[in-house]
């Protein structure tokens, strides 16, 4: 007897016209033999990958993608349900008739000549009552081998799939390559997605954005849970006690250097989980509960440093898992390394750019893509929690949501209570950067740093996360961050990176009631010896800066939050809509 993943394999195959059919199997040797042949395939004209310095970086390998394909495609990206308000104004919609054909049109025969890699995966650990079952069909062995760092590939996945029909379906080609023929379209009734013309990240490797965020987050409002675009950490202080947190932070916003922080006070550890994705579910004990269904960091390299981020530089030389991606960063040619801006201080006398050609600085553009990234697995981690493939996953005690904001933002605040912190994360504003296609640094409304990663109407997310408030036993504190505040010169008024550890530490004495703080028209501010700032050179005036409400400038913020209010009309929650005029008659 055919099992559903095998007759979903043969479909395929009938329908793709590959010249051969491969179902990886997870293994070392896998990786190993994928490995080598990239480095002797040409793809759209491109050498697939190419060694590293073994010795500085252990198991790495360069990639190279088409200049015109470096970032997620938001406006190629659509949620196809049965009714445009389902899918909401948060998304693009096509009717799911429509886009089928579309696609299919696409599809038809487009791997000939070509391997049809067959990817069975899990999202999440095997023995989770949380994890998912999922098989990608791809034509790229660049996005074969990513998935198999950044989920769980292979036999256990095939096991656990079984002879089973409840599974996701990942439909995957790169096409030619050309954004005129290039869509991202998700079927959340059919657990599926298509997706063609592109081999980048958030549109390629199908289990991380498209399913464990957009159809995620549609099961979970089905099924009573939330697919979040979160970090998940533990951080240990001089007790040795554990807080876990949750952090929410829109694209190339500082999920991933948060995940890895290196505290800047002694006692203190950051036990690393997740580093983009949660899943939360209530437990038993009515806590929420985290798992991170992802295995892998596909991180931003511009800015990662010995000085910012030195887990993320150890993580990236270890060599425990094979192999370690990087992905239209420059290279120096002295040594064979790869190299963005912010790697060192001084920049190599002889690079490569990301679009290999040899880097002009008088051209005024930077040698590695702002968007380049790394994908390494979270096993290379030195930090990684010991809880990590805990199957419950772990009880959170705070949820910090952040933007990236140069004014109006305060460094921090804590929300009163669960609503008033779905109502701040509701209303998050953040400059957009180089992870989509698109401006950059225009201020965009972003609730939950999930607008493009809802896969329903957002009105309906606003009233899940306030139902799962009302179903928790415990609710988790909420803060609000932004650790992005510029002066009038454009510089930023706050360190960040490690010294963001001193923020953390606030939260954690104001989970355990250790730690006063004032009032304000917005929510509770650190009052005068909050916030531990020893050993930091930051002057009184720049603090007061940061840590308070400048009501002109919240005044100008209001009418883009209620612009983005009105258009989901009846759908935001009455709660929501109160807050809102609360917070417009303080700001008066
Ligand atoms: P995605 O992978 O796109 O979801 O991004 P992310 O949220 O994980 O962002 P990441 O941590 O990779 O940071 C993005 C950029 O912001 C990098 O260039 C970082 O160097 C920079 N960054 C991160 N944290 C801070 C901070 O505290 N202060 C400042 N100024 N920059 C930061
Ligand atoms: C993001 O853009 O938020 C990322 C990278 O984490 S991608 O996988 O492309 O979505
Ligand atoms: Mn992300």
């Amino acid at each position: 007897m055919t099992t559903p993943m095998e007759k979903f394999i043969k479909e395929m195959e009938d329908f793709l016209c590959p010249s051969k059919v491969y179902v990886m199997d997870g293994s070392d040797e896998e990786a190993k033999k994928l490995t080598k042949e990239a480095q002797a395939m040409q793809v759209d004209g491109r050498i697939v990958l190419k060694e590293l310095n073994q010795k500085e970086y252990p198991n790495s390998y360069y990639h190279r993608s088409n200049p015109n394909d470096v970032a997620r495609t938001e406006h190629l990206t659509f949620v196809c349900s049965p009714t445009k308000e389902q899918a909401g104004p948060n998304n693009n919609w096509l009717d799911p008739k429509e886009a089928k054909t579309k696609m299919d049109a696409l599809f038809k025969g487009s791997m000939k000549g070509r391997t049809m890699f067959v990817i069975p995966f899990l999202m999440g650990a095997p023995k989770s009552p949380y994890s998912k079952n999922c098989v990608q069909i791809t034509d790229s062995i660049y996005v074969a081998l990513s998935m198999r760092i950044m989920t769980r590939v292979g036999k256990q996945a095939i096991e656990k799939i079984g002879d089973s029909d409840d599974f996701f379906r990942g439909i995957h080609s790169i096409g030619d390559i050309n954004p005129g023929r290039r869509y991202i379209m998700h079927f959340p009734q059919d657990n599926m997605v298509m997706s063609f013309g592109s081999g980048y990240g958030g549109n390629a490797l199908l289990g991380k954005k498209c399913y464990s965020l957009r159809i995620g987050s549609y099961l979970g409002y089905q099924e009573g849970w939330l697919a979040e675009h979160m970090i998940i950490i533990g951080v240990e202080s001089h007790d040795g006690k554990i807080t876990y947190f949750l952090g929410a932070f829109p694209s190339a916003c500082g999920k991933t250097n948060l995940a890895l922080l290196e505290p800047v006070f002694k006692g203190y550890k950051v036990w690393t989980l997740g580093d983009d994705i949660a899943w939360l579910n209530i437990g038993q004990d009515g806590k929420l509960y985290a798992i991170n269904p992802e295995a892998g960091f596909f991180g931003v390299a511009p800015g990662t440093a010995d000085k910012t981020n030195p887990v993320m530089m150890r993580t990236l030389k270890n060599n425990k898992f094979f192999p370690t991606l990087f992905t239209n960063t420059a290279i120096d040619n002295s040594d064979n390394t790869p190299w963005w801006e912010g790697l060192s201080d001084k920049k190599p006398k002889d690079l490569t750019d990301w679009q290999g050609e040899k880097f002009d600085e008088s051209k005024g553009s930077p040698a590695a893509h702002p968007n380049s990234r790394f994908t390494v697995s979270i096993y290379n981690c030195p930090t990684l929690s010991k809880e990590y493939d805990n199957p419950q996953g772990v009880p959170i005690s705070g949820i910090i949501f952040g933007g990236r904001r140069k004014d109006t933002i305060p460094l921090v605040y804590e929300c009163k209570d669960w609503d008033s912190g779905v109502f701040a994360a509701s209303i998050i504003g953040s400059e957009t950067t180089a992870a989509a296609s698109g401006a950059q640094g225009a201020v965009r409304r972003d609730p939950m740093a999930m607008l493009p990663f809802c896969g329903y109407n957002m009105g309906d997310y606003f009233q899940h996360w306030l139902d799962m408030g009302k179903k928790l036993k415990v609710q988790p504190k909420i803060f609000m961050v932004n650790w992005f505040r510029k002066d009038e010169n454009g510089t930023f008024m706050w360190p960040g990176f490690r010294d963001n550890s001193r923020v953390i530490k606030w939260m954690i004495d104001r989970i355990n009631g250790k730690s006063a703080a004032k009032d304000s028209e917005i929510g509770l501010f650190p009052d005068e010896n909050g916030l531990d700032l020893t050993g930091l050179n930051i002057s009184p005036e720049t603090m007061q800066k940061l840590l308070t409400v400048n009501k002109s400038e919240w005044q100008k913020e209001i009418p883009s939050i209620e612009e983005f209010y009105a258009k989901f009309g009846e759908k935001i929650p009455k709660e929501l809509t109160k807050l809102l005029q609360t917070l417009k008659q303080k700001m008066r």
